[in-house]
């Protein structure tokens, strides 16, 4: 830090959950921070921030900060609590936990947490906990579970492509990732690469904001990328395109991909991605005159039925063109897979006595509500699942049970902890150390507290290394402190350059990683090859195929529920982090005007979104950035308090194809005025 007068500056990382990780800098005056900013010396983020960000300070010394334990006095849901000390709160939780384990066993207690803060001490600080007490277990599979089964089913452990590369690339493809509003890092990496003549094309079933400000949009329909990726790989081929002696050398079982390839007609691929097959060859064309290609693939495309399909075919069309092969301008990047530490240096799996049940995140509500043995103790922090979690409508239903006593430990008051029966205050990322690494990018760096804990809050790590000293749990894991937890993980990290040192960077220093690799080919490294079919997982097709779609597909839902509808991030929120910012605020939802017409609903009008799951209502936006039939809504904003309208009270629990993970790019609704 440096110091002039009472104004302190201070480095530090950008703990939310977005590819980028920014490098900031934190000013602080007489104990309050009054700008974060970006700081120019980091390699990849480059000195500015996103709106939301610049505004956190508003968050950190606001007057609805969570500041002191708190319980529960009127009905569950109401949000009415009463502040208490900490020994109360102590006291509270060793009980109601004691009891619920003696009463039911500890299978009948549930932890929920995911990234709200991904500093790797703070992210995983209760797992150890958990795991000593032997609870049920959380499968954490709501954002990337599907993306990562598909790129390990073809690519095994090899990293992604330095971001960098494509700041030289002829053709940036954009694909299923809205670049400019999830992403807005990489956003001068493309205008860098069009100064120089590069073009940007964006495949996304709706012109997002990255498509409006592209070169080439492809209204793809949703869930048909995979078909359009095969599509692409098949038009290759018959044109003659496809280099088959590299194949051979430098990939296997390519030779299965082209015999279905082959004997399969071309009508499944237009038709389940909308794209005819003329476009298709003269892409596929363009594809192949262009060695300066950089795939960069989102994770939105993957949350339906058949995502994990389309990263498999996009992966086979990257492989197919080389781009495994890096070179300049040439790659591809999904999850940046920086760093490889082991994740049980932070959460101590050994810890536990036995293999307990799991969880799938995604499912919370029918665990809460039909599960079996019941859950009688749920302890969430690090997310907001009343927002974020799908089907919230059943969600609720689960937390407003009076026989079930339900903690969370967050900053503010989100519509998760108005249904706490104990609510604890947590700090925010400027009163922690903790270290960052990032999945867009490959750098990592450790923050340290600019500020002091605010009122009576704690951090992740405190509350769960105290409650397992209250709880009498003495494992070696417990008693570490912060420093010891991060060098402990920094120790067998792979990827780590030697001048980290064992304690890992100085704070503010930022450290790339020795994985990024800007010249020979992603494989290089691991000896691995890029593998077209593999028959390792008997309960998955060998190879990218076809696949059905599920909700959107289905006969009887297609018929009650007209429309398709997609629930993508909103620039000014982070998942539903936020949305306190925007009080009775609905959202929008983008319906094309000719469906407007036909549904009587008006520009600006509010609207309701039902099916046989739950209602959400929207203010009408028309606009043909939507295809006809495809309904859009941004942004998880938080509903009224005790409303039951927050729009993920549409979005499915059902799973995707590979890895568990959500279909939230995958409801069927109706939609009608409110009036
Ligand atoms: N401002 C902001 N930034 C964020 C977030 C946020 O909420 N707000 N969330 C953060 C998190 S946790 C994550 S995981 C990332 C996610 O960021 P991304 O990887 O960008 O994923 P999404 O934003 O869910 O979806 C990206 C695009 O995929 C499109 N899409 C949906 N279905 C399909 C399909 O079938 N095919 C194709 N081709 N496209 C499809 C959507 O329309 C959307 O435009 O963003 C992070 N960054
Ligand atoms: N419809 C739809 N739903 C989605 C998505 C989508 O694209 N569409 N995206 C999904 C994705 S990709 C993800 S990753 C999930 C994320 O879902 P969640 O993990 O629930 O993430 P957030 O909604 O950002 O809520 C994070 C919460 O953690 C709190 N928090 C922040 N830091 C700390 C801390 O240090 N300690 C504690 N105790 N709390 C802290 C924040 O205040 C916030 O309330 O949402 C998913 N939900
Ligand atoms: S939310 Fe993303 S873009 Fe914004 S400051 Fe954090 S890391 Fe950077
Ligand atoms: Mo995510």
């Amino acid at each position: 830090m440096t110091q002039t007068e009472a104004i302190v500056r201070g480095k530090t990382v950008c703990p939310l959950d977005c590819p980028d990780s920014c490098g900031m800098i934190a000013t602080v005056r007489d104990g309050r921070v009054v700008s974060l900013q970006g700081d120019p010396d980091h390699p990849y983020t480059r000195g500015f921030i996103c709106r939301k960000m610049r505004r956190y300070p508003e968050r950190v010394h606001a007057g609805d900060r969570l500041l002191h334990p708190q319980v529960r006095t009127g009905a569950k849901g109401e949000g009415r609590f009463a502040r208490i000390s900490w020994d109360e709160a102590w006291d509270i939780l060793v009980t109601r936990l004691g009891e619920v384990v003696q009463r039911y066993g500890a299978t009948a207690v549930l932890p929920y947490a995911y990234a709200g803060n991904m500093g790797m001490v703070n992210r995983f600080a209760g797992h150890s906990f958990f795991y000593r007490l032997g609870s049920l277990r959380l499968d954490e599979t709501i954002c990337s579970a599907a993306a990562g089964a598909a790129w390990s089913r073809h690519c095994g452990s090899a990293p992604g492509s330095p971001p960098e590369l494509a700041a030289d690339a002829g053709l940036i493809v954009a694909w299923g990732i809205n670049i400019r509003v999830t992403n807005v890092h990489f956003w001068p990496y493309v205008v860098e690469a069009r100064k120089k003549g590069g073009r940007l094309l964006v495949i996304d079933p709706y012109r997002n904001a990255t498509g409006r400000a592209a070169d080439r949009y492809l209204a793809v329909k949703p869930g048909g990328d995979a078909a359009l990726a095969l599509g692409l790989i098949k038009a290759l081929l018959e044109e003659g395109l496809v280099d088959r002696q590299r194949l051979v050398r430098d990939t296997t079982g390519f030779q299965r991909l082209e015999e279905y390839l082959g004997r399969t007609g071309w009508s499944g691929f237009e038709d389940d991605s909308g794209i005819g097959k003329a476009q298709m060859v003269d892409l596929a064309r363009e594809l192949r005159e262009q060695p300066r290609t950089f795939f960069r693939i989102g994770i939105g495309l993957t949350r339906n039925s058949r995502g994990g399909m389309a990263v498999r075919a996009i992966l086979s069309l990257a492989a197919v063109l080389g781009l495994f092969q890096g070179g300049p301008g040439r790659g591809v990047l999904l999850s940046a897979g920086a760093f490889r530490g082991n994740r049980d240096l932070l959460r101590f799996p050994g810890l536990a006595g036995e293999e307990t049940p799991s969880v799938n995140m995604i499912q919370l509500g029918q665990a809460l509500t039909a599960g079996r043995p019941a859950i009688h103790a749920l302890f969430v922090y690090n997310a907001n699942p009343l927002s974020a979690c799908p089907d919230t409508t059943t969600v609720r239903r689960g937390l407003l049970r009076s026989d079930l006593f339900t903690v969370v430990h967050d900053q503010v008051m989100t519509p998760t902890a108005r249904c706490a029966d104990l609510l604890l205050p947590a700090t925010t990322f400027l009163e922690n150390r903790d270290l960052y690494t990032a999945y867009g990018h490959f750098h990592l760096g450790i923050a340290d507290p600019v500020i002091p804990p605010q009122g009576e809050a704690i951090s992740n790590f405190d509350l769960f290394q105290t409650l397992a000293g209250k709880m009498g749990f003495d494992e070696a894991p417990f008693r570490q402190t912060v420093d010891e937890r991060i060098a402990g993980y920094l120790r067998e990290m792979e990827g780590l350059p030697v001048e980290a040192g064992t304690g890992g960077p100085a704070a503010g220093q930022w450290l790339r990683s020795t994985l990024a690799n800007t010249r020979g080919s992603l494989f290089a490294r691991d000896g691995g090859r890029f593998a077209f079919a593999a028959d390792d997982q008997p309960l998955e097709p060998p190879f990218a195929c076809l696949s059905r779609a599920g909700e959107f597909a289905d006969p009887d839902l297609r018929s009650r529920f007209p429309f398709k509808l997609l629930i993508p991030p909103h620039a000014d929120l982070l998942n539903s982090t936020f949305g306190e910012r925007y009080p009775g605020v609905s959202g929008e939802v983008l319906i094309h005007p000719e469906d407007a017409i036909a549904a009587g609903v008006a520009e600006g009008e509010l609207v309701v979104l039902e099916n046989h799951r739950g209602q959400a209502v929207r203010r009408a936006r028309l606009s043909t950035d939507t295809q006809r039939g495809l309904l859009v809504a941004e942004g998880l904003f938080w509903t009224a308090a005790g409303e039951d309208t927050a729009i993920n009270g549409v979005a499915s629990q059902k799973l995707s194809d590979m890895g568990g993970g959500a279909t939230f790019h995958e409801s069927r609704v109706a939609l009608r005025g409110s009036r």
